[in-house]
This record gives C-alpha cells, structure tokens and sequence, in this order.
C-alpha cells in the first residue's frame, strides 16, 4: 500500500493505462506516446483492473495488499479488588435465614447470610421432605417439624430434598470483616 506503479511505453503505438471494473476511474493515463511513462500512486488496497482504451485485449490487473497489522502488545490489567470499608454495615446479610417448604419447593430458595448464621426450614407439606445437602442433612421432616443448621463457613451450600429430586435449595454464606475495637 502506498507504492507507485510505473508503466512505460516501449511500444510503437499509443496506449492508454485506465482503470476498469470495480475501480473503474480510479486512474487514466490518457494517451502515451512510444518513449512515454505513466505512473500511479496507490493507497487504498484492493484489485486494480485496467486496460489501453486503444487496445481492448491489453489488460492487467494491479493488487494492492492491505498493510499486515502490527499486533499491539497486550498488558493485562490486574483487577482491583475492592477495597472493604471498615465499620460498614453488611447490606442484606442477614444473621439467620428461614426457608418454607411448602407445595414441594423451598421458599425462598436461595439465601445468604452470614458466616456463623443459622437456617430453619420449616416443613409446611403434609408428605414428607428432607434438607440434605453434601456432607449434612434433615431426616426426612413431618408436616410442622423444622430444622435448623448452622453454617461456620463461607461458600455456597447446594442441597435438595432426597425424597423429590426435583426439590432444590441454596444456602450462599458470607464472609463478615470483623469490625475493628474503637478505642
Ligand atoms: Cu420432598
């Protein structure tokens, strides 16, 4: 891209270099005498046809390349981690959470709160269902018995009921700062 064609005529006869098809108008020499040269910037990239007005089976055809992209060398960005404000209330992080079961489901059936909080599930339906997660459990809970759990750690709890597959629950526990003694 950006390079000049020169042509020059070593012929006898007049020729003209015009350019035809898609870029038709994109160049013309007009006629050149025998001796004569005509030349040709291009900048844009593409397929240049052209051909001698004077002589319709004179053609050629002139590629321009699109110039290979420098690739831009890529700094990765670290991430800012968020910076907690001390004293700052946990917003919606509740110390204890209660789930319904009821009509085969678990209502709400997320909940979060915070590290060291507790869940009661209260059991609404007349069949029975269980709260069973990985490594922890109810028996299978009767119509009006609850269950209570205490989670110490932060993470998220998947847990279904083993009686109705199709029952399912989750537990998100949060990690809490822990305010700072004011002097
Ligand atoms: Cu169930």
């Amino acid at each position: 891209m950006g390079a000049t064609v020169v042509w020059t005529q070593k012929g006898a006869r007049v020729h003209t270099v015009t350019a035809t098809g898609e870029n038709k108008g994109a160049f013309d020499s007009g006629n050149v005498p025998p001796g004569g040269s005509f030349r040709q910037t291009f900048l844009t990239p593409g397929s240049f046809n052209y051909i001698c007005l004077n002589h319709s089976s004179m053609s050629g055809v002139v590629t321009v390349n699109a110039p290979t992209p420098t690739p831009t060398p890529v700094t990765p960005t670290p991430t800012p981690s968020p910076t907690p404000t001390p004293g700052a209330p946990s917003a919606a992080v509740l110390p204890q959470a209660h789930v319904d079961i009821t009509n085969f489901a678990f209502n709400p059936r997320i909940v979060t709160l915070a590290a060291g909080g507790t869940v009661t599930w209260t059991q609404f339906d007349t069949t029975r269902h269980t709260v069973t997660g990985v490594e922890w459990g109810s028996s299978p809970l009767t119509q009006g018995q609850k269950y209570t759990l205490t989670f110490l750690r932060p993470g998220k709890f998947l847990y279904a009921c083993t009686i109705h597959s199709f029952m399912n629950g989750e537990v998100n526990v949060v990690a809490t700062a822990t305010p700072s003694p004011t002097p």
